[in-house]
C-alpha cells in the first residue's frame, strides 16, 4: 500500500516536472512564433505620415516627375535610417512596347549578415483608374495611397524601429517599381498576367543564386491600409510557402489582429511575390487586402479609381499589418 502511495507520488513529481518543461518550451510553438507579442510597438500614425508623404507628390506614375521625385525621397528616408541603398534601374517594356524608367529600391539592414529576411512592395502608381465606377475616370491616374504608398509605408516605418533597436538578421527592404502597368481593362490587349509586376520580374531575374539563398523567406505588403480591409490567405502564396503564410497568420493572432486575417482562403492573385517565387527561388507571401462582399472589387471599393486616396487609409489597418510583421521579424 505504501509502495503505491510512493509510486503515485513520484508519478506526480514526475508529471509536473514534465508539465513545467513544457510550459517553458511553450513560450515559443512549432514555427518559433512567440506566443506573447515580441519587439517594438508599430507607430500606425508614423506610418500613416510616410503613406501621406508620397501621395504629396502626386501619382508616381512611371516616367513622371512625381515618380523620380518619390523615388529619392524613399532613398532618403531608408538612408536616414541607417540602411544600405543599391538603387536597380532598367528599362522595362510596358504591354504597348512604352519604354518604363523603372528603378527598383533595395534598402538593406545590416547588408553582411547571410541570414535574412525579405520585406517587399511596389512602389508606383497605376497610370489609369481603369476600374473607376465612372467611365470618364478611366484614364486619370491613381494616387495610389492605399495601392503602392501603403506598403512602402508600413516598410519604412519597420526601418525606423529597426535603426533603434536591434534585430539580429539581416532584413532587405525592397521597393519594386513598375508593378502597376499591367493591360488596363479598357485595352483590347489580352492580359496574360506578364505586364504586372515588371520591376520584380526584372529583380528576380537577376537576384545572383547566393543571395536569393540568403533569405529564410519574403513578406510581399499590397494594399495593406485600407478602410476596413482583411487580409486572407492568398492561393499563390500557400502553394509556394503554406508554413510562412501559417506562421505569418499565427502572429497577427498573437497580437490581438486575428480578426483581421482570418483563417481562411482568398484568391489566387498575380502580384509581385510571383516572380519573387517562381524564377528567384524564395518561399514569399502576398499580405494582400481581400474584400469577399464588395461589388466594386474583391480588393476593396477604392482599388484602380480615382478614390485611392488618403481619406480612405485607415490606421488600424496599417496597425494591424505593422504589428503582425514585427512579431514575425522579431520571433525569428
Ligand atoms: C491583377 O489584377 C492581375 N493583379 C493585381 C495585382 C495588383 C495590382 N496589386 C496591386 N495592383
Ligand atoms: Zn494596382
Amino acid at each position: 500500500m505504501k509502495n503505491n502511495i510512493q509510486r503515485i507520488a513520484c508519478a506526480m513529481v514526475i508529471v509536473c516536472g514534465v508539465m513545467a518543461c513544457g510550459n517553458l518550451r511553450k513560450q515559443t510553438n512549432d514555427d518559433q512564433t512567440a506566443l506573447q507579442p515580441v519587439g517594438p510597438v508599430f507607430n500606425a500614425d508614423s506610418a500613416f505620415l510616410f503613406c501621406q508623404r508620397q501621395c504629396d507628390f502626386g501619382p508616381r506614375t512611371m516616367n513622371s516627375e512625381a515618380h523620380d521625385q518619390c523615388g529619392q525621397w524613399i532613398i532618403r528616408q531608408f538612408a536616414g535610417y541607417g540602411m544600405s541603398i543599391v538603387p536597380q534601374e532598367a528599362i522595362l517594356r510596358g504591354y504597348d512596347g512604352t519604354a518604363l524608367k523603372s528603378m527598383n529600391i533595395i534598402a538593406s539592414y545590416l547588408p553582411d549578415q547571410k541570414d535574412r529576411i525579405l520585406l517587399c512592395a511596389h512602389w508606383d502608381s497605376r497610370p489609369w483608374a481603369d476600374n473607376d465606377p465612372d467611365e470618364a475616370n478611366r484614364k486619370k491616374p491613381v494616387l495610389a495611397a492605399n495601392d503602392g504608398a501603403s506598403g512602402v509605408a508600413v516598410m519604412l516605418e519597420i526601418a525606423r524601429l529597426l535603426a533603434k533597436d536591434s534585430l539580429k538578421l539581416g532584413v532587405d527592404f525592397v521597393c519594386f517599381d513598375a508593378e502597376d502597368w499591367g493591360v488596363p481593362q479598357w485595352s483590347d490587349v489580352p492580359d496574360d498576367g506578364n505586364s504586372w509586376a515588371l520591376g520584380a520580374q526584372y529583380w528576380a531575374g537577376v537576384c545572383p543564386r547566393q543571395t536569393a539563398k540568403s533569405y529564410r523567406f519574403g513578406i510581399l505588403l499590397d494594399m495593406v491600409g485600407g478602410e476596413g480591409a482583411q487580409f486572407y490567405k492568398e492561393g499563390m502564396s500557400v502553394q509556394y510557402a503554406s508554413s510562412i503564410v501559417d506562421k505569418v497568420w499565427r502572429a497577427a493572432q498573437v497580437v490581438g489582429f486575428g480578426s483581421v486575417f482570418p483563417n481562411q482562403m482568398g484568391g489566387y492573385i498575380t502580384d509581385d511575390h510571383l516572380p519573387v517565387n517562381k524564377q528567384a527561388g524564395i518561399p514569399c507571401i502576398d499580405i494582400i487586402s481581400y474584400y469577399p462582399d464588395c461589388q466594386q472589387s474583391s480588393f476593396g471599393p477604392t482599388w484602380h479609381t480615382i478614390n485611392d486616396d488618403m481619406d480612405h487609409i485607415d490606421k488600424n489597418t496599417l496597425q494591424a499589418v505593422g504589428q503582425t510583421v514585427v512579431q514575425v521579424l522579431f520571433s525569428e
